[in-house]
């Protein structure tokens, strides 16, 4: 008798999140898969998430997409690759004949890997010439990108590893939940607390982060920036500031003194609802407990003012001299698996490989060498993603489409507004493994490859470039983005630029796209990846070890140093009134993913969370005779949406707060409101008022 032979591992990385933990997938088939956490990958260190065990599910769910679709006769029906690739390639080419160039727009995520968010921007700019493609990022980290561009002259997510939180003595984290969000994060947050550090958190609600926090400021929703501000009057005030650090590495601190005179915190409580004393005291740990860090979330940046808001925090940062030092400073704990990468290459309006921009000239130019086109052939700077889909089947809009990786039926504020839209297009194309709601409203729909079945490069919360690498091999019938986008490039008449055979020839191609850029991979090989945990861009030569840290001696701006930005409060674009009394804002559930697209096809996840519910306090709840489980009708200026009750005390008595995971009726994007921040135009999921329109008791089955 033989023993059995051990079956093949592989290393790779989970589908879903911004942490991308390690994995290790077993089993000879998707249908025997097993995933474990990979103790060697530095950052999970072996732990993983619900929604990372679970995550072989997607491979074999049911409902998997096995064949392109076509709608024939108002149905969506299977069609051969041929046709379904032939009919995009000639309604685009149909479009842009009768209405221009810009008439067709292409729709991105930070799903994506960086070979496909590439090439979906080559593919804009040189396939279509279309100046408008932009992604989901942009709801995503776009305000907190807005800001340390501003700041810093650069944005990466974590300036500094993950590692580093353990090391700081103070941690402020603004708006985000991580221990629900990015759970094996929290083995970094037990370290810091071993270390005898402190750890204050921002949320209007006491989520799982904010039970572990020193100090819990359930503040107002939108009131962030002046929370900061007040923070910034106590340090002048008592003077806490570094003036060292102020005078040697920074530009433009006496605007902001000026600026927070008068957000003293005993007059900033009515609007924050956050007692003075409170403030006070972490100032003084920020102060004092040093290295202090602060990380925020999208609680402070999905606002109309998220740009201003984060710079508010990071103004506090460089006050107290902290940005820079080893477990201090200030990042934005970024969200989807690439939400890094993904922002980075060019699949954003403004934007080309490396984070070069689309309206510099000398940018241009180096693209269009490494592309082999006349830089005078590029499109400009297009729509930002909400104006991009708000304009769908408007005149002088939008007519085609084709999405990539974003459910924007259920992703988007004021989403029924963006359903209109969708169905307002002549012509839709979606690529996509499950026929998702947007899926549901193409005119196309191309099945594509799931993440245990391609190669790719991703880039982590921390700047990390890291391997997606392929366990089996993809079912019968589905191709690759990348196959994708070569073969209707093919179609459209530039098939010579579209050549490459395999991923890493595109990652090639990309890395000397980016050479000399902001965010330079030149250096970074798929054999060092495999060799290194990873490398951290920038990281111009194959000999350059990569950059863990970025500001240790000096920040991006031309003259090495950071930028003060004095910032105010201002309402958001929608506050409570007499009509509409109580604010509503969105956020996530442990157990599913974003639109839910991918995650309410897990059983196991659907079995925990099966349903979306309004958090609301026990005194509104008493307000109202609203029992637990009750249907609550909730409603905007724009929908009302009925959701089971959810009684909580760790909700403020004035906010209701309900996740955004689900579609159709249940959708918490009904609700929402698209105000835009002017700098990143990002749209203000966090804010919108609403009033409890109706309740009545659950039937009982
Ligand atoms: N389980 C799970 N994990 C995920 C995701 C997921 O969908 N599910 N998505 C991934 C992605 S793409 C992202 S972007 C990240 C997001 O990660 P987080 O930023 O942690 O997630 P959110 O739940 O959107 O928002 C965080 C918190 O902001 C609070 N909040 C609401 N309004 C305000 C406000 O005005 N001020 C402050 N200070 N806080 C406020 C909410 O109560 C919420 O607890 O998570 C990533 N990880
Ligand atoms: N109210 C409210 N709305 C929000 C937010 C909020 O906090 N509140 N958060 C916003 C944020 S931060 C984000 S990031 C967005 C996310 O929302 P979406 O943009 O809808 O992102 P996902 O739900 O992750 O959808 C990704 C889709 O891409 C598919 N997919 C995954 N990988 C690939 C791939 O490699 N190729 C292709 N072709 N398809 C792929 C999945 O199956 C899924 O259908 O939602 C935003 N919307
Ligand atoms: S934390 Fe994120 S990357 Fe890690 S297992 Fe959970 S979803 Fe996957
Ligand atoms: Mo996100």
């Amino acid at each position: 008798m033989t023993a059995a032979l051990p079956l093949p591992t592989t290393r790779t990385h989970c589908p879903y999140c911004a942490f991308q933990c390690g994995t290790v997938l077993g089993g000879d088939s998707p249908l025997s898969v097993t995933v474990a956490g990979d103790e060697a990958f530095p950052v999970n260190a072996g732990k993983l998430c619900i929604k990372g065990w679970s995550a072989g599910e997607l491979l074999n769910t049911p409902d998997r997409l096995l064949t392109p679709l076509v709608r024939t006769g108002g149905a969506l029906k299977p069609a051969s690759w041929e046709s379904a690739l032939d009919l995009i390639a000639d309604k685009f080419r149909q479009i842009q004949r009768d209405h221009g160039l810009d008439a067709v727009g292409l729709f991105g995520s930070g799903a994506l890997t960086n070979e496909k968010a590439y090439l979906l921007g080559k593919f804009a700019r040189v396939a279509l010439r279309t100046p408008h493609v932009d992604y989901n990022g942009r709801y995503c980290m776009s305000s907190a990108a807005g800001a340390g561009n501003k700041a810093f002259g650069i944005d990466r997510g974590l300036p500094f590893p993950v590692s580093d939180i353990a090391l700081s003595r103070t941690l402020l984290v603004a708006g985000s939940n991580p221990f629900d969000t990015l759970p094996p994060i929290a083995q970094w947050f037990e370290r810091q607390r071993a270390n005898g550090g402190r750890l204050i958190v921002i949320d209007p609600r006491r989520t799982p982060t904010a039970r572990a926090a020193d100090l819990h400021f359930a503040n107002t929703p939108g009131s962030d920036l002046t929370l900061a501000n007040s923070l910034m009057f106590v340090a002048v005030e008592e003077r806490l500031l570094d003036a060292e650090f102020i005078r040697t590495r920074t530009a433009g601190f006496d605007a902001v003194r000026r600026t927070v005179l008068t957000y003293h915190p005993a007059e900033t409580e009515r609007l924050t609802g956050v007692p003075e004393a409170a403030v006070r005291q972490a100032a003084r740990w920020l102060a004092t407990g040093t290295p202090a860090m602060t990380l925020t979330g999208r609680g402070p940046e999905q606002q109309s003012k998220g740009v201003d808001t984060v710079l508010a925090f990071i103004n506090l940062m460089l006050a107290l001299g902290q940005v820079g030092k080893v477990g201090g400073g200030y990042g934005c704990l970024t969200g989807q698996g690439n939400g890094q990468g993904g922002r980075e290459h060019g699949q954003k309006a403004d934007q080309l490989p490396g984070y070069r921009l689309i309206e510099n000239d000398a940018h241009r130019e180096q693209v269009a060498r490494v592309w082999g086109v006349d830089p005078a052939s590029l499109p400009r700077k297009g729509h930002s993603a909400f104006e991009l889909l708000d304009s769908l089947g408007q005149p002088d809009g939008i007519r085609g489409l084709l999405v990539m990786g974003s459910n924007v039926a259920v992703a988007s504020p004021d989403a029924g507004r963006i359903i209109d839209r969708l169905k307002s297009l002549d012509f839709l194309a979606v690529c996509d493994p499950f026929v998702n709601e947007t899926a549901e409203l193409a005119d196309v729909v191309l099945p594509v490859t799931q993440w245990a079945e391609e190669d790719g490069t991703l880039t982590n919360l921390e700047g990390r470039v890291i391997r997606r690498r392929r366990a089996f091999a993809p079912p019968p019938g589905v191709l690759s983005d990348l196959d994708i986008l070569k073969e209707l490039a093919g179609r459209l008449g530039c098939g010579d630029k579209f050549t490459f055979d395999s991923e890493e020839a595109v990652f090639d191609e990309f890395r000397q796209a980016t050479a000399g850029g902001t965010a330079d991979y030149s250096g970074i090989t798929y054999a060092r990846i495999d060799a290194e945990q990873g490398v951290f861009w920038p990281c111009p030569s194959e000999d350059h070890p990569g950059t863990p840290r970025l500001f240790a001696e000096r920040f991006h701006h031309p003259d090495g140093k950071a930028k003060f930005h004095p910032v105010e409060h201002r309402p958001g674009g929608e506050e409570p009134d007499h009509e509409y009394p109580l604010y509503f804002t969105t956020g996530r559930y442990q157990e599913h993913y974003n639109s839910g697209a991918q995650t309410r096809r897990v059983s196991k996840l659907t079995g925990a969370k099966p349903a979306p519910r309004v958090q609301l306090h026990p005194e509104l709840a008493a307000r109202w005779g609203i029992e637990s489980n009750s249907l609550v009708t909730v409603q905007s200026r724009r929908a009302s949406v009925e959701f089971a009750a959810d009684i909580w005390s760790g909700i403020r008595p004035d906010t209701l707060f309900a996740p955004f995971h689900w579609g159709g009726r249940a959708a918490a994007n009904l609700l929402t409101q698209a105000s835009l921040d002017p700098t990143s135009r990002m749209p203000e999921f966090k804010l919108a008022a609403v009033r409890i329109a109706a309740v009545r008791m659950a039937e009982l089955v």
